[in-house]
């Protein structure tokens, strides 16, 4: 027998279909986040230095300098990740020829992006970039006290809607279009009240225009460098923004403390909200967006999101960047286990769990718990990426070193 056969027939014991679970995750996009391949840089012809109190730390080799680089990247990830994903682009990325501002792009500067994807076959995810900008440098921006401020950025939100409405419409499936904003103080403010009013005006006026296939989410954070004592967009902002006014909620896993974690949080907040977006990101002693590894906290968040029947109701998105490794590796470790986590969780004996909890066997839920840890996941991993043609294990490492060699290590 086949160590996937042995796999099958130790899962059936444990009433889990490994087909239905396989089929399960095929069905699962996950939207890869385009500023792991530069650094979160972008292709505008004045950009300037990262901003809004991110950091990218490492400069190894064959960072994409234009969309096209970006994008051969990226074919490279989704060739060797199973399954069918998304793309999740900032605002920054857009194909300018000449200076832009934020506050005129429109569809025609993705134009490139949405034939890219219908060649790919993925749908899109869309992001504002209200950072690493003149006008975002004291650190404010939809909250900012000037007016003026207020309105450029108001008036990049809503272009970014209006080009997340053509992604959804283009290719057939809509988009999310997830607002995150800096805002925030170094130091304890003697206001903390000011800021957060006039964030709510400024996010009502940007979702003002409904549309068809745009998708709004909202993006809390707890603190960033530089606004390590307030953030204007806190978790409790932005759960009852998105509540009252319908949107998304986005759960970055970095953006809460270090000991809370975001899993917990589903189940609470699709009581009042309808639909909510991940960013998965890892983490280390602060919201540092280290490559997301098969951690705990990753095998929390998928199984809360499998087990109670939310995968219609979550959508999947990745947020970290590392430049010290190869970056086509990072996304790929970071999709891979994205998706070993999925499949752990579909793999998980769910129904005998909760007959344990409801009978009120703890140490049979516990026993169980711990000896789901050793299940033979890696066998039907294994199978599920052979069956839809992608290098098993650990060899997709070598069509990357492979890309390295040719492709990478020649810009410089
Ligand atoms: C920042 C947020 C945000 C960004 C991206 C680049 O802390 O997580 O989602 O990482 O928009
Ligand atoms: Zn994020």
């Amino acid at each position: 027998m086949s160590v996937f056969e042995t796999a099958v027939e130790r899962y059936g014991e444990l009433e889990v279909d490994v087909d239905a679970a396989l089929s399960a995750l095929l069905d699962i996009p996950i939207s890869v986040h385009c500023w792991q391949g530069d650094d979160v840089g972008g292709f505008e012809v004045d950009s300037g230095a990262l901003g809004g109190g991110l950091a990218v730390t490492g400069n190894y080799l064959g960072k994409a300098r234009t969309p096209s680089e970006l994008r051969s990247d990226l074919s490279m990830v989704f060739s060797l990740i199973p399954g069918s994903h998304r793309l999740n682009l900032h605002a920054m990325y857009g194909e300018f020829s000449g200076r832009v501002d934020r506050d005129e792009i429109e569809t025609s500067h993705f134009a490139g992006w949405v034939e890219w994807a219908r060649a790919e076959s993925i749908g899109m995810d869309f992001n504002p970039t209200c950072f690493s900008h003149p006008k975002a440098e004291d650190g404010f921006t939809l909250s900012h006290q000037d007016k003026g401020v207020r309105d450029f950025w108001v008036e990049h939100c809503q272009r970014c809607r209006v080009i997340g409405d053509y992604f959804g419409r283009e290719l057939g499936t809509k988009c999310v279009t997830n607002v995150w904003i800096p805002d925030g103080y170094k130091d304890t403010p003697a206001d903390r009240r000011s800021p957060r009013d006039r964030l709510q005006s400024s996010l009502d006026e940007v979702f003002a225009k409904k549309f068809d296939d745009n998708l709004d989410s909202v993006e809390s954070k707890l603190f960033g460098i530089g606004s390590e004592s307030y953030v204007v967009g806190s978790h409790e902002f932005y759960l009852g923004y998105a509540i009252k006014n319908g949107t998304l909620l986005t759960l970055d896993s970095g953006h809460y403390h270090p000991t809370e974690s975001i899993a917990d949080k589903i189940s609470s907040c699709l009581m009042f909200v309808d639909e909510m977006m991940l960013h998965v990101s890892r983490g280390v002693r602060w919201d540092s967006d280290h490559v997301v590894t098969l951690n705990d906290d990753l095998l929390m968040i998928a199984r809360e999101i499998v087990c109670n029947g939310y995968l219609d109701r979550v959508r999947i998105g990745l947020d970290y960047f590392d430049a010290s490794i190869n970056r086509v590796g990072a996304w790929v470790i970071g999709m891979r286990n994205m998706q070993k986590a999925l499949l752990i969780a579909l793999l998980e004996p769910t129904a005998l769990l909760k007959d344990a909890e409801r009978d009120g066997d703890f140490t049979k839920r516990l026993a169980l718990q711990e000896d789901a840890k050793s299940l033979p996941w890696g066998a039907v991993w294994d199978v599920h990426c052979d069956r839809l043609s992608v290098p098993l294990g650990g060899a997709w490492l070598n069509e990357v070193s492979d890309y390295e060699r040719k492709v990478l290590s020649k810009r410089c």
